[in-house]
């Protein structure tokens, strides 16, 4: 941690620190003409420059530094640079996409120097500079095509080059902070973050990074639909300085949204409100007292740590703001206890009370012939009822896999995330990305704004190409399910299971810093019951594999695929429902957090006839050796059991609770 980050952190420790304001609003009020804005450097440029306001870093830096220096009497502590729109995306409408590094670095240099100078002039308030990202004028998670929902104007790579760009500008011209902001889609954030963690592992640097979401409607949900807590969970990898609000609705409207932030987030809290909604021409007319009591209440209900005002604000709002902050104590940070907290456009957490979620294994092309056929065909609509289903039978995560020789997996892979993009009733829940192929999950990650989960890596190919991943898997913000596979195989005892599970777990959180909670172990769950004896012990090994991880890795879950235990029986659907039944009886009383299901195909252990569980269990327990021909003697009067058209109720009313 340099001086600065460290002057910074104690700073919030003593007082809430305030930002600066709109800088747009300030610079209408200079009256620019055309000529201004194009100075004589652009004075030949096809492109009409008027209205660029981050061009007049460039061509009328005095107008700039004017204003920072307002802001900085009215006593912002942290200026952010004008480079709202000096990205390579948005500066494309101004033709000026090769002006990009140097509109970062000098509009970085000119607030640097600012700052410099306002803390020489106060030296008990030093004064601190953000590199503002904003969020570029295209969206990665959101169809610019009403006829096609999957289709997009930009990736993610597309991002993270953009960004790359911005924060070297910005870093070179000596910035504290970096800072995200306006965020209103969650998966061009994930790219800025991406950005910015591959700058400071190439660069062998670090700084403090703020983030900023801007929430766009009354429900309370950002413009890719995600809610303040699924956008905390997607963004939280980035372990910022601080989380906040700004922009679009003003100070009253965010107050139950930075609220939900200061109780569910560990690092500080900002807000920078526009001052109230917008007239109807456009303007703002929430006057510096207004703004400045909304954020005082918000200070003494203990939401806030950085404060300051986004579009309408002016030197007056800080100033009014400042005064009425004065004697405010900060927000504490919220003690927030380590869990795995996924994310769709909603939250999952998937903590110990909550006994198992259910991951649906349906949209697999490997695991459903339906489902393959649809995507073969690409029949993706139908594709997307499959998951639908899934999450209308109580999937709370969907498993997706394209892994099928005939098809261009990273294509369909990509093609159908876009789409269940577009699907808030299926992407709601978090996706969980199935496939052998690390650039199919990589090419999956960049599709998914939510907290996901990586299904799965390994130490198969050793440590290094294990580490590899893990740390993409922490740039990305996802979870991983780790295999109890490694370089001489996949574990199939015991012994052999723990042993591998420990040592990964070791490599990823002491030789990296890969969070404990968000390691999902699966030991790996074999079919049963097929006549061949070395076999019989598969799930006995899983479960006490189940329990000894939950006893011994701190903090990692366990899950697997349910389905696979009773391959042995496939085409027999009620003997395969009655063996998952009492293999996950079992296996959730160990300790087993989350599995791969077909909703559809697990029943509720104490509604089984007891003379079948009785058998059921000999095959799961291993406990007498001719239980597997028991089982596949009544095996065939199981069929038909279960009535035509009856609701299959498993947890759907009593919330995963077994
Ligand atoms: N661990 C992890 N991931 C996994 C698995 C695992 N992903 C894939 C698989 N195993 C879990 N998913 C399924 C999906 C379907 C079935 C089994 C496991 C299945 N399908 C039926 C069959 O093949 O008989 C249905 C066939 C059909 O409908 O066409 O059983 O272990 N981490």
């Amino acid at each position: 941690m340099n001086n600065s980050e460290l002057t910074l952190r104690r700073l919030l420790g003593e007082r809430i620190l305030l930002l600066d304001g709109a800088m747009g609003t300030m610079i209408q009020a200079h009256g620019l003409k055309s000529e201004d804005f194009h100075g004589d450097e652009f004075s030949g440029h096809s492109y009409d420059q008027t209205g660029n306001n981050d061009l007049l870093t460039l061509t009328q830096p005095s107008v700039i530094a004017s204003i920072h220096d307002a802001y900085l009497r009215s006593g912002s502590d942290i200026i952010e640079t004008n480079t709202f729109n000096s990205n390579s995306i948005s500066m494309a409408d101004y033709g000026l996409e090769r002006e990009v590094a140097r509109l970062n670095k000098a509009a970085a240099q000119l607030a640097r120097e600012r700052a410099e100078f306002w803390s020489a002039e106060t030296p008990d308030k030093p004064r601190f500079v953000a590199g503002v990202l904003g969020p570029t004028n295209a969206t990665a998670s959101i169809s610019p095509d009403v006829n096609d929902p999957g289709s997009r104007s930009i990736t993610f790579d597309q991002l993270v080059v953009c960004y790359d760009e911005c924060i070297r500008g910005l870093v070179e011209g000596g910035v504290d902070i970096l800072m995200i902001e306006t965020i209103f889609d969650t998966l061009n954030a994930k790219a800025a973050i991406f950005a910015v963690e591959e700058y400071f592992t190439r660069e062998k640097t670090r700084l403090p990074v703020m983030i900023s979401a801007t929430i766009t409607d009354a429900s309370g949900r950002t413009l890719s639909g995600q809610t303040t807590a699924a956008f905390w969970n997607s963004v939280a990898h980035a372990k910022p300085l601080s989380v906040g609000l700004n922009c679009a609705l003003g100070a009253k409207e965010i107050r139950p949204y930075i609220e939900e932030l200061s109780k569910i987030s560990s690092v500080y809290t900002s807000v920078h409100p526009n001052a109230g909604l917008p007239n109807e021409f456009g303007g703002y007319d929430e006057e510096p007292s207004e703004t400045a009591s909304f954020l005082k209440e918000f200070a003494e209900s203990k939401f806030l740590n950085i404060a300051g005002g986004c579009c309408g604000t002016t030197p007056e709002h800080i100033k009014a703001i400042a005064t009425a902050l004065k004697d405010v104590a900060p927000r504490e940070r919220s003690h927030i206890p380590p869990s795995l907290r996924l994310s769709g456009l909603e939250p999952l957490t998937v903590d110990d009370d909550l006994l198992f979620v259910n991951v649906g294994e349906r949209t697999n092309v490997t695991g459903s012939r339906a489902f393959a056929k649809l995507i073969l065909e690409e029949r993706y609509e139908e594709a997307l009822e499959v998951a639908k289903q899934q999450v209308d039978n109580g999937a709370q995560v969907i498993d997706i896999n394209m892994d099928e020789a005939m098809l261009d997996s990273k294509h369909a892979m990509v093609r159908f995330l876009n789409l269940v993009a577009a699907e808030p009733d299926i992407c709601r829940v978090p996706i969980m990305l199935d496939s052998s192929k690390w650039e199919i999950i990589e090419a999956g990650l960049k599709c998914v704004q939510g907290k996901s989960i990586i299904n799965s890596i390994s130490l198969k190919e050793g440590e290094e190409e294990f580490i590899r991943q893990a740390r993409l898997a922490m740039k990305y913000g996802a979870a991983v399910v780790v295999m109890a596979f490694d370089e001489t195989g996949q574990a199939d005892t015991y012994e052999r299971k723990i042993e591998i599970c420990e040592r990964a777990y070791n490599l990823l959180t002491k030789t990296l810093d890969f969070p404990p909670e968000d390691i999902i172990f699966d030991p790996n769950i074999f079919a049963i019951a097929t006549g061949i004896e070395e076999h019989n012990n598969y799930a006995v090994d899983f479960i006490n594999a189940t329990r000894w991880i939950k006893e011994n890795l701190p903090y990692a879950k366990v899950s697997g695929g349910v389905s696979n235990v009773s391959f042995s029986f496939r085409g027999n659907e009620p003997a395969r429902e009655a063996i998952h039944t009492v293999f996950l009886y079992h296996a959730i009383r160990a300790g087993l957090s989350m599995g791969i299901v077909n909703a559809g195909m697990v029943g509720v252990y104490d509604d089984l006839d007891p003379k079948v569980r009785e058998i059921v269990e000999d095959v799961v327990l291993n406990r007498k050796p001719d239980a597997t021909e028991k089982l596949i003697e009544i095996a065939g009067s199981l069929k038909g059991e279960k009535k035509e058209g009856e609701k299959n109720n498993w947890r759907g009313d009593e919330k995963n609770k077994v």
